[in-house]
């Protein structure tokens, strides 16, 4: 296999492989539900920021609004398909009410978010929240959590980065 020469360092032993995060010359697509929007709006903002900070261009970076978190794999499947990002960011809030519904929509939703990254081997970073309250939510979505909006983001393009460096 041909290794790309960027990001990889030697040791005295071995050789490390990892990616680098810089989002110059990559292009992203984030999908967002619009369910609990005033918790979700602000991991937008976050991750849209955070691809801002490591060099994205905002020409390069497309935002998908979905109904609601299990609608979120469906439209990542789309966009996939299309083979035109070199990574998809999924994000949503899903909020434990009093029935079973929370566990089905998280579920289905990781589970399908990640058969997409599989099938297409596409990074697709999971920034979709799954919490008791919405106090707990809006904690990870710019509170005293962080934002796992932009979490998802970095780990989104580490890895479009590594997938580069390992094109065979
Ligand atoms: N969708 C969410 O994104 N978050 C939730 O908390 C939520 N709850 O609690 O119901 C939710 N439900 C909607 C679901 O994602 C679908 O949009 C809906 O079932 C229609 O398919």
């Amino acid at each position: 296999m041909w290794i790309r020469p960027t990001g990889r360092r030697r040791t005295e032993r071995m050789r490390i492989i990892e990616g680098q995060l810089v989002a110059r010359d990559m292009r992203f697509v984030i999908v967002a539900a619009r369910f609990n929007d005033l918790i979700v709006r602000n991991l937008v903002d976050g991750a849209v920021d955070a691809l801002k900070r490591h060099g994205a261009a905002e020409t390069d970076i497309h935002v998908v609004r979905v109904p609601g978190a299990f609608e979120l794999p469906l439209a990542a499947h789309r966009l996939a398909r299309l083979r035109r990002y070199d990574a998809i960011v999924a994000l949503g809030a899903v909020i434990r009410g009093q029935t079973p519904h929370f566990d089905f929509v998280c579920t289905e939703c990781a589970a399908g978010l990640n058969r997409v990254s599989l099938e297409f081997e596409v990074p697709v970073g999971f920034g979709v929240l799954t919490c008791d309250t919405v106090d707990q939510a809006m904690d990870r979505a710019g509170g005293k959590g962080g934002n796992k909006g932009a979490d998802a983001v970095l780990a989104a393009l580490e890895m479009a980065s590594l997938l580069r460096q390992l094109e065979g």
